[in-house]
């Protein structure tokens, strides 16, 4: 059989599980928009700016572990797309990303809308440190083998986006086959089981602990090990915190959850992690965020002992020294972990669960304390979180974006099971909370989705809105809207005393402008009410969730509405992290010590 290269990925594609497309075509990638165009097996979502469709496969990714299949056109579209791209990469998320380039004639001969400054083909180097791999395939059955090893590259070991660099004269190229490609053959998903030594040690130091705590990362969530983790913990009594992109991996109404732990995380996880002897840490890099920038007693007090479990070595010990370290595939791990513990006998642990209580009674009065409504035209951040868990009691998608406003969410709102609550920790580019919300919505239509973001990260998503409207995806869009990027706002006042380039009043020459998203989002189709009365937060969101399709909410928020501290930090410029690569004179605790091998 004949197969042109437009053929040939598109058969790759549906048959290895893909079934959405979306980007924006131009010359280097119209062919193969065609050919999707053709199948009936390939959704095709048409987006009017190319972050959108990248930003969309990531929470696609986070949500369903499928990959999307975002497409762009050439060095500008590409370079559209790249933040996004480079923010998946940053927090592990994945995809097949399938950039059009100037026909190989071309290259380096000035072709239209080539990029070769510095070397021929500089689009191949623009991608490069955004992604996990980028290939170049030089003729159609190039594009099939390569489009294999793609594939196979995104979901294995630690996750990552992958590109395939296409040329434009590639995708009418015509080869003769003897068949369609060997999909099954080619693509495989490898669940390595950790070292079976090192789970009896980290059996072994688990029972000796009287202060062990799981802290589960986003690496469980990307694992899909959120039902093993809950039968680890609730089967040895472990409790457990998350972290910030962690969230959702393990249900927050459970007795044993304490929280988030880290920069903006509860005080309950923060006194969580700085009291446990042994923390088993999950799918987590221990990274600045998470670690409170490694300063001593904010999140880890100053020689945490540590089991770290990844799919990856190159993910332990990245910060702090492990005492184990387990590499494998985290469902392998907790189920293998969970069979070791059951040979020896965990201690009482009910001390350590009566400290976290009243830890958790503590940080409840602060929390609390800190959901004050506000007033007209300044409503509270925290009571715009409760009230968003009213109106969604049961499993929600979530994708928020970057600023003061995400922080509540991760501090305060109250994940339970079935949520997946996306934030981006590792780049944290505003720009996700809508377009990732698309990619959510796609992936889980099923259950309603929550895009959460600033009004300075709704303007970066504006082109995002039409697109949720033709597509009519059950997204409900909530600006909180302080006519600022609000935390820039907060962070110069509190460094300088002044602020700059931070707030929508055209540096000072409109005092009183303000972007009016609900009128932007009728212009799009989208039904949208703004919010200035807190007593109307519940009927807004009731509103808003009966439509059952796409609305918006602005609610016009407090400036000064600022999470309250759990003990997290973030102080860039410590020396913290300098600190921690040198071995201790003395062995800590001689007991444990002997406990480990
Ligand atoms: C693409 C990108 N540009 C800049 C930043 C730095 N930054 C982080 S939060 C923020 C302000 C966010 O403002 P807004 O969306 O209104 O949220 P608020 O803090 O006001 O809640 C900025 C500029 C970023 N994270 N990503
Ligand atoms: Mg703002």
């Amino acid at each position: 059989m004949k197969m042109t290269g437009a053929d040939i990925l598109t058969s790759i594609l549906a048959d290895s599980g893909v079934s959405v497309v979306s980007g924006i075509p131009g010359h280097t990638v119209s062919e193969f928009a065609l050919a999707v165009g053709a199948r009936d097996d390939l959704k095709q979502v048409l987006v009017r700016h190319e972050a959108t469709a990248l930003f969309a496969a990531d929470a696609y990714f986070r949500v369903s572990g499928r990959l999307m299949a975002p497409f762009t056109h050439a060095f500008p579209g590409a370079a559209n797309g790249l933040t996004a791209a480079a923010n998946a990469y940053a927090d592990y998320s994945s995809m097949l990303w399938i950039t059009g380039n100037t026909a190989s004639v071309g290259i380096g001969r000035g072709g239209y809308q080539e990029l070769s400054r510095q070397v021929n083909d500089d689009l191949t180097q623009l991608l490069r440190p955004a992604v996990k791999r980028v290939w170049q395939p030089r003729t159609a059955a190039d594009l099939a083998h390569n489009a294999l090893s793609a594939l196979r590259e995104a979901t294995s070991g630690r996750p990552g986006p992958v590109a395939l660099n296409v040329s434009q004269e590639i995708w009418s190229q015509e080869i003769e086959v003897p068949g369609p490609p060997n999909v099954p053959g080619f693509v495989h998903a490898a669940r390595p089981r950790p070292d079976a030594d090192s789970v009896d040690a980290a059996a072994r130091l688990l029972a000796r602990a009287d202060r062990p705590l799981i802290l589960a990362g986003n690496g469980v969530n990307l694992a899909r090990a959120r039902g093993a983790l809950r039968d680890l913990a609730r089967t040895h009594g472990i409790p457990v915190a998350t972290t910030a992109s962690g969230k959702g991996a393990f249900p927050e109404d459970d007795p044993l959850s304490v929280g988030v732990a880290g920069w903006v995380g509860t005080g309950t996880a923060n006194e969580a992690t700085r009291s446990a002897d042994v923390v088993l840490v999950l799918g987590a890099r221990l990274a600045e965020t998470t670690a409170s920038s490694w300063v001593s007693d904010a999140t880890f007090g100053p020689s945490p002992r540590i089991i770290h479990a990844d799919i990856d070595l190159a993910g332990v010990a990245n910060a702090y020294p492990v005492e184990e370290a387990l590499i494998g595939d985290l469902r392998s791990t907790l189920h293998d972990l969970d069979v070791a513990l059951r040979d020896v006998a965990l201690p009482d642990l009910e001390p350590w669960h009566a400290q976290l209580e009243d830890a958790r009674s503590r940080w409840r009065i602060v929390a609390e304390a800190s959901q004050d409504l506000g007033s007209e035209g300044a409503i509270g951040t925290g009571a715009v979180v409760q009230a968003l868990r009213r109106a969604y009691p049961e499993a929600i998608n979530m994708v928020n974006d970057c600023g003061k406003h995400h922080k509540w969410v991760v501090q305060q709102l109250e994940a339970r099971e079935g949520d997946y609550i996306v934030s981006s920790m590792g780049g944290a580019s505003m720009g996700i909370g809508l377009a990732g919300a698309i990619g959510a919505a796609l992936a889980r239509p099923e259950v309603p989705t929550i895009a959460w973001l600033g009004d300075g990260g709704m303007s970066m998503s504006l082109a995002a809105l039409p697109t949720v409207v033709e597509y009519r995806l059950p997204i409900v869009t909530v600006v909180i809207d302080d006519a600022a990027y609000g935390v820039v706002h907060n962070m110069q006042m509190a460094t300088a005393g002044r602020v700059a380039f931070a707030d929508f009043d055209g540096s000072g020459e409109s005092p009183d402008y303000r972007l009016d998203f609900t009128k932007v989002a009728e212009g799009c189709g989208m039904p949208a009410r703004t919010v200035s009365d807190p007593a109307e937060l519940d009927a807004a969101f009731a509103w808003a969730s009966s439509l059952g399709g796409p609305a918006l909410l602005t609610v016009l928020s407090d400036m000064g509405s600022v999470h309250p501290s759990g003990g997290g930090e973030l102080r860039p410029l410590a020396e913290n992290a300098r600190n921690l690569v040198w071995r201790e004179d003395e062995v800590r605790d001689p007991a444990l010590a002997a406990g480990n091998r």
